[in-house]
């Protein structure tokens, strides 16, 4: 994090036992107006889970200042004819001191408040794969000081402990995570935890 940065991000992430590909792709990007964070899982694993989640996450980043609806919608019609994915976006805008999310599939998106989980999404059921489906974007107030978490369904719910939530250091709630889970792994497997700090 630089000093003119808001937002702190560490990322723990690893591939399915045996795969040499994760399928799992992220990004996380930080401007002067907005934070965006993205986690795509390609259905299946392997390669081809792995060129979608990539394709998925590239128009992300190119789309930056884009709403999450836009998003999701630009996403959804790029895969038409390729493998689906699932997918999580968070998205915090500065200006407005606003926060939303959206998932589609297994993507978890949790927000934390003095330690105590605000939010947990509820998502939207299926995948994107170039079919119009309605889904939601939870819109929020960002407040001074919060931290997120988003996963894929790698991490299971077991997985998810209080003390993960204790903590607001980035550092140590992946290192924290990494001492309660099994190093190998049942799933591909992304964790990201996010610090805000106005
Ligand atoms: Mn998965």
């Amino acid at each position: 994090m630089t000093p003119e940065n808001k937002v702190d991000v560490a990322v723990y992430q690893k591939a399915k036992k045996g795969n040499y590909y994760c399928g799992d792709s992220y990004l996380y990007i930080e401007t002067e107006d907005e934070f965006i964070c993205a986690i795509a899982d390609g259905l299946g694993s392997g390669e081809y889970a792995l060129e979608s989640s990539q394709i998925t996450i590239d128009i992300i980043r190119n789309n930056i200042g884009a709403t999450v609806e836009e998003l999701v919608e630009k996403c959804n019609k790029e895969l038409l004819g390729k493998r689906g994915v699932v997918l999580g976006i968070l998205r915090l805008h500065f200006p407005t001191e606003t926060y939303s999310f959206s998932s589609i599939g297994n993507i978890g998106v949790m927000t934390i408040h003095n330690g105590k989980k605000v939010n947990r999404n509820i998502p939207n059921g299926g995948y994107l794969a170039g079919y119009k489906r309605p889904f939601k974007v939870v819109r929020e107030q960002l407040l001074s000081q919060m931290n997120f978490i988003l996963f894929s369904d790698g991490v299971s719910d077991e997985d998810l402990s209080k003390k993960l939530f204790l903590h607001t250091n980035v550092d140590d709630v992946i290192e924290a995570y990494k001492q309660q889970t099994d190093a190998e792994r049942k799933d591909d497997t992304t964790l990201i935890a996010i610090k805000y700090q106005r």
